[in-house]
């Protein structure tokens, strides 16, 4: 039998919408459009270029299996070398060609057996599968704060930052104390005159060196890749047992250590007995995610920086006033306070078999077996989807071995076994109970707010061990989809 030429499209030109363009090529499956709203590859180092960005997973792990850079400059590197990682590789994969830029798809229907897509632009497309590549942590949540609009100054989300802006002699106020905020303060600190960060909920810090890499050890790297493959796979298996197997065992020994290390960091690094009251949580250490900063008390300790507490009651003309009456006068007004982290693909509006809607299947919240595929929305694969690994380890290698297993399901199609296929809903019904029941067990359910929780306060991520992804990620049991041939 002929193999079906199949059409793919593929929705986000970021890590992970680069990720599956270049896979799929390699498999010899090359009719691909990658539709991308922005002008430009690399999602969220594309739109955060706030100062101070860097990735807290450590660039050789945060780096393709199968294009490893020896050029990285830090074990930490900042957001725009990141950036231009990406750019370097989905040209050198030619894959610009098949991007279509500033063309947001707005609306995927399935009818007739294939998905039917509309841009904003007008365009339409036809295409057998579909993938999800829309990131996460991407539409940015904005406070809701009485006032906000009055504020007379520049007042921009962390991820929309306005570089006209100068900060050097300025009063900033930031709002959040989050990985973002964290980095940000670090960063401008001896910039600004004067800096005031408004924390609603103080946060452990994991403290960590970021040591630059010398031009000898990037010339070994260069010349002997085999030993970045093995700085990959060291690093790798680091995370998974010294963290990602740690959060969900929350009596784990691993995890103990980390709260030791974390509260030694503020028992020892911060000096004032009050700021450090301030900034002792009241929950467990990696029940929000983990921060990681080499200087952030240092920063937040020196004598231009407040840590403001009291509860903010508006924002007005001149700044912010706290509920204690007080009135924070500021000229610049920084909001770092995360992203809505329950729309995944959304606002495009998709239509699964006999016209159901996502915004119905997701009433209740997003939901995906093994994060990947919706019941009723065959062919369509989500990577980093609804409640699988994210927290402080690599969402490419998370992202790389999900689309592994995506190839697969895609084989299914390919090979002619079917033409059609979505997870049943019984495998996914099964699939969110023993979820639940999990993670009950993890850190993240020891009490603290975070944007881990869903609206019933279940961490809505992975909550077995990384080995465990890695393990179901290795091959799909095609029993728990339907098939339609
Ligand atoms: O956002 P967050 P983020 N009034 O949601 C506060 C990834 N990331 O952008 O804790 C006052 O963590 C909110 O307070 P509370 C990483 O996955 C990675 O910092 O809810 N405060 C919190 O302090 C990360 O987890 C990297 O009480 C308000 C902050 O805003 C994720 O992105 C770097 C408020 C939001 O924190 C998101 O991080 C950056 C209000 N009305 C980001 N509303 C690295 O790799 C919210 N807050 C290093």
């Amino acid at each position: 039998m002929n193999e079906p030429r199949l059409r793919f499209g593929i929705v986000g030109a970021g890590m992970a919408g680069i990720l599956s363009a270049i896979k799929l090529k390699e498999a010899g499956l090359d009719d691909i459009t990658v539709y991308e709203k922005a002008d430009r590859v690399g999602g969220t180092w594309r739109e955060n270029t706030y100062p101070g960005l860097s990735c807290d997973v450590p660039s050789h792990l945060y780096s393709y299996s199968f294009d490893l850079n020896p050029d990285w400059s830090h074990l930490f590197s900042p957001g725009a070398e990141i950036q231009a990682y990406f750019e370097r590789i989905a040209g050198e994969h030619d894959l610009l060609r098949c991007i279509r830029f500033s063309d947001e798809v707005v609306s995927c229907e399935f009818t007739g057996g294939r998905w039917h897509l509309a841009t904003a632009s007008g365009h339409r497309d036809e295409v057998d599968v579909v993938i999800a590549a829309t990131g996460v942590l991407h539409h940015p949540k904005y406070p809701e704060i009485d006032g906000l609009d009055s504020f007379g100054g520049p007042t921009f989300h962390s991820a929309r930052w306005d570089h006209s802006i100068p900060l050097a002699g300025r009063r900033v106020g930031i709002i959040g104390t989050g990985s973002t905020a964290v980095q940000i303060v670090s960063a401008i600190v001896d910039e600004v005159d004067n800096l005031s960060l408004f924390q609603r909920t103080a946060q452990w810090i994991l403290p960590q060196a970021n040591p630059a890499y010398s031009e000898e050890e990037r010339e070994a790297f260069r010349r002997e890749p085999q030993v970045m493959a093995d700085l990959h796979e060291n690093l790798s298996k680091l995370f998974a047992d010294g963290f990602a197997n740690a959060v969900v065992d929350a009596e784990s020994p691993q995890m103990k250590l980390l709260e030791e290390a974390c509260r030694a960091n503020l028992e020892q690094n911060v000096h004032d007995p009050d700021l450090r009251d301030k900034l002792r949580p009241d929950y467990r250490a990696a029940c929000k995610r983990l921060i990681i900063s080499p200087d952030f008390y240092e920063a937040i300790a020196k004598p231009n920086a407040e840590l403001v507490t009291e509860g903010i009651e508006a924002i007005v003309p001149d700044g912010v006033r706290t509920r204690d009456g007080r009135l924070h006068e500021l000229d610049v007004l920084v909001l770092a306070t995360g992203f809505k982290v329950d729309a995944f693909m959304r606002p495009m509006a998709i239509t699964g078999r006999n016209g159901r809607g996502l915004d119905e299947a997701w009433r209740d919240r997003p939901q995906a077996y093994l994060s990947i595929s919706i019941p009723g929305f065959p062919n369509l694969f989500m990577l980093n989807g609804p409640n699988g690994p994210v927290g402080n380890f690599s969402l490419i290698e998370v992202a790389e071995l999900q689309f592994g297993y995506i190839m697969q399901l895609i084989d299914c199609i390919r090979s002619g076994r079917c033409r059609e296929i979505s997870a049943s809903a019984s495998a996914l019904e099964a699939f969110e109970a023993e979820r639940e029941e999990a993670a009950k067990g993890t850190v993240w359910m020891t009490g603290c707010r975070s944007w881990y929780l869903d609206d019933r306060g279940i961490p809505a991520v992975w909550p077995w061990t990384f080995d465990r992804f890695r393990a179901e990620m290795s091959a799909p049991d095609i029993s728990d989809y339907e098939l339609v041939s």
